[in-house]
């Protein structure tokens, strides 16, 4: 059952973050998609209103989310296709952490934290959740993000329904390696 929830998150995410064309699916401008044309363009497999559920509560980061009505479905953050989720500005907590790999942490160290292939540079306040992204790339290092004077600097700090914090870039100096 969870190798079945893990393999519907991923179809999820996949879809609804950088490839919707990939089964003829059109998200609207604020990255919803319509769940019953999901389950109907989806031909791999056997998708139901019932599993997209259990998926959406039990993810372990959130990653998703139902709109009011229950039809619609969108992904919490992570995209690379254009959409606007319609996050206010918030003032950030004092530090934020990144987690990244070893091999990148020269360039970041000279270039600062920036976007590559999503729509922001992802922050978090958890120290858990940034060594298994870290580890994601390779072996793992913290970085610890000046938060707070970022913010006073007038960098904007948006927080997604997930407890995600993006931003659009972290320029070298607000940056410091942890440990
Ligand atoms: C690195 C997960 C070299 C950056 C997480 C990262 C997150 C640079 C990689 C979400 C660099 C991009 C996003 C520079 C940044 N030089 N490398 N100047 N600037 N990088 O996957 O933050 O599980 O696009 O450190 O929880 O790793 O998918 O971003 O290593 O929220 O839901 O370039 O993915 O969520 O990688 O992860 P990514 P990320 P999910």
């Amino acid at each position: 059952m969870d190798k079945q929830i893990t393999k519907i998150s991923k179809y999820l995410s996949y879809l609804l973050r950088h490839k919707p064309e990939a089964i003829g699916l059109t998200l609207d401008a604020n990255g919803w998609a319509n769940i019953q044309e999901l389950i109907d363009k989806t031909s791999d497999f056997d998708l139901t209103h019932e599993m997209i559920q259990v998926v959406v509560e039990t993810n372990d980061k959130q990653r998703f989310a139902l709109d009011k009505t229950g039809g619609k479905i969108r992904a919490n953050q992570g995209h690379s296709i254009n959409v606007d989720l319609r996050l206010s500005p918030q003032t950030p907590p004092d530090r934020l952490l990144h987690g990244t790999a070893e091999r990148f942490y020269d360039s970041i160290k000279s270039e600062g934290l920036t976007k590559q292939e999503r729509h922001h540079v992802h922050l978090s306040e958890s120290a858990h959740t940034t060594s298994a992204v870290g580890s994601r790339y390779g072996k793992p290092v913290l970085l610890e993000i000046n938060a707070q004077k970022m913010f006073k600097d007038g960098y904007q700090f948006y927080r997604t329904a997930n407890n995600v914090w993006l931003v659009d870039k972290v320029p070298a100096e607000y940056i410091s390696k942890v440990g």
